[in-house]
């Protein structure tokens, strides 16, 4: 059996970079994949428009000055392909995959408290054991098949924009069906609607979008990017959304009708999450909420021709910006198209699908072609399939069934030298999720160091650590406005998923202060416990 210092479960962002953190501390490191190459979420997501809503100068890595330098992103939103070339950069770079065993999945992870050691099963029906078991496995990884009567009787092609075919699919003159009006949808359907003969999307409920405002990267951008980018990499370790973009520095309150409609047209100028930020309280004012809907509400209308699919189009389920925003090229304009339908599930929900199509309540909708753009088991989902077992018999999975429980959203109590990368509790996929992942990295990798200089086995959150921090996140959440909408942050998608808000909207900046000190205080919360090489 292999006998490691860690285990890495995921070889995206995060893996990649735990197994280089850990490598250079002189561990023994082994990094566990299911897909065939490194990427993780852009690995997996190749659908047609499949782009980072992150700009492209920020959503990248800090600790690769060199490629900083050196790298040219096309784009101010990059594209899933030049993404995944530089993430493939990143692990040559490195030389990182001779550490890191793909198309091998976790199975289960069990703790062996008299050994202190993880043992760890594949699919592949190989154990390996760990001192560390480290899971990188991401926010976003499990796709959401939704259970829709008849589904597996179709006749035609099924897809799911997560598990996209990497040969592509070619949709010309195809009848083809969305489901689903999430960010994914939003980015993909404008390019399935370029190559369909019709298309129809079924939408349950509106999305809010804000445009991308895509393009060539601005050269001189570009240009100062480069010359002070470690300058504007440790800023962004600091501000609340782990980019360099204005933070709250506008009230909405404040201004009036005429004010607002030119900081707002601005904002929608600028595109993109450039949106979320500047103001103070669009996220816990519902009266400043509501202001930003309409306007774009406005926004909507001037786009779409038909104001009863216009209407449709407008987000009123809940406030601005409380599910994940979505940023849009050309995806309004697309129902000015004569051979693209939207189909309103509220008043006409599907009842099944048949072998042709799509049986909605008052009509048949015969396709060739239906894509699930019906997102993601969230922030848990990857974590619950594995059969994690810690202290004395407990599974991850039944802990979490009332709700998730963790201490910084990096280990949970029971599970000792267990660590989640951007997992429920931390700031993950609220903010620039490159920038979230190299602060857990960092941290976690420094907590490993510290346990050798100590001489200690094992570390875990303490039970009441662990409370007072979930109390945290949810006092947090519920001075916003975020937990009002029926979201994939509180589990909602997902049907008999416990309804809690999972990632920390504290921000990055407060957040790593806090871990920082903590940290620096030895750790205080956590149970640290055992000799190396001892039982926990
Ligand atoms: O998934 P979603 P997504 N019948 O969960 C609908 C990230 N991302 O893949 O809202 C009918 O947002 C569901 O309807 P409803 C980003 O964080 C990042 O689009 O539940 N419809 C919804 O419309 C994003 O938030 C980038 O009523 C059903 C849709 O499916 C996250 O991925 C790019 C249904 C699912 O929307 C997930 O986005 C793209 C049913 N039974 C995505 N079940 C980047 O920029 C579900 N739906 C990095």
């Amino acid at each position: 059996m292999t006998k490691l210092d860690a285990i890495v479960v995921g070889a995206g962002f995060a893996g990649l970079y735990m197994l280089h953190r850990l490598r250079q501390r002189g561990l023994s490191v082994q990094v566990l994949e299911q897909g065939g190459d490194v990427g993780g979420t852009w690995y997996w997501n190749r659908y047609p428009g499949a782009r980072c809503d992150n700009e492209s100068l920020g959503y990248s890595v800090s600790f690769l000055p060199e490629l900083d330098q050196e790298w040219s992103w096309p784009e101010r939103y990059s594209e899933q392909p030049v993404i995944l070339r530089y993430i493939n950069r990143i692990a040559d770079e490195l030389d990182l995959r001779r550490d890191i065993r793909f198309n091998t999945r976790v199975e289960s992870a069990r703790f062996d408290g008299s050994e202190n050691l993880w043992q760890v099963d594949t699919d592949n029906g190989e154990r390996l054991q760990a001192r560390f078991v480290i899971m990188a496995t991401g926010c976003l990884s499990v796709p959401n098949w939704p259970d829709i009567k008849g589904r597996e009787d179709f006749a035609g092609d099924t897809l799911h924009t997560a598990l996209w075919p990497h040969e592509g699919y070619d949709f010309t003159g195809k009848k083809v069906a969305v489901i689903g009006t999430g960010s994914t949808a939003i980015q993909s359907i404008p390019h399935i609607a370029g190559q369909a003969g019709k298309l129809t999307v079924f939408q349950r409920t509106a999305n809010h979008c804000v445009p991308a405002q895509n393009g060539p990267l601005d050269p001189v951008v570009e240009r100062e990017r480069k010359a002070h980018y470690p300058e504007m990499r440790e800023r962004a370790r600091y501000t609340r959304s782990g980019d360099v973009v204005p933070q709250g520095e506008i009230t909405i309150m404040d201004l009036d009708d005429e004010a607002l409609e030119v900081v707002l047209q601005d904002c929608w100028d600028q595109g993109g999450f450039y949106t979320q930020y500047p103001f103070a309280d669009q996220m816990t004012d519902p009266q400043a909420n509501a202001r930003v809907t309409a306007f774009s509400h406005q926004h909507i209308r001037s786009r779409v021709k038909d104001p009863a699919t216009a209407e449709l189009l407008c987000a009123r389920d809940h406030p601005f910006g409380t599910k994940r925003l979505c940023a849009d090229t050309g995806y309004f304009e697309t129902y000015n198209l004569d051979h693209v339908h939207l189909v309103d599930l509220n008043t006409t929900p599907i009842e099944a699908v048949e072998a042709r199509g799509i049986r909605t309540s008052d009509a048949m909708f015969d396709v060739d072609v239906i894509i699930y753009a019906t997102g993601f088991d969230a922030m848990t989902g990857a974590l619950t399939r594995i059969e994690i077992t810690g202290r004395d018999g407990l599974v991850l999975r039944d802990k979490w069934d009332h709700g998730t429980r963790s201490l910084l959203g990096v280990s949970v109590a029971g599970f000792p030298n267990l660590f989640t990368v951007t997992g429920p509790g931390s700031p993950s996929v609220m903010i620039n999720v490159v920038a979230a992942i190299e602060q857990h990295v960092e941290w976690i990798d420094a907590c490993i160091g510290w346990l050798g200089e100590q001489g200690a086995a094992s570390i875990e959150a303490s039970p009441d650590a662990e409370n007072a921090w979930v109390e945290h996140v949810n006092a947090t959440a519920d001075a916003t406005l975020f937990p009002k909408a029926n979201s994939w942050y509180m589990g909602a998608n997902i049907p008999g998923k416990a309804r809690v808000f999972m990632p920390y909207v504290g921000g990055l900046g407060p957040y790593r202060h806090h871990c920082d000190k903590v940290a620096a205080d030895g750790y205080p919360g956590f149970v640290v416990t055992g000799k190396q090489g001892g039982p926990a």
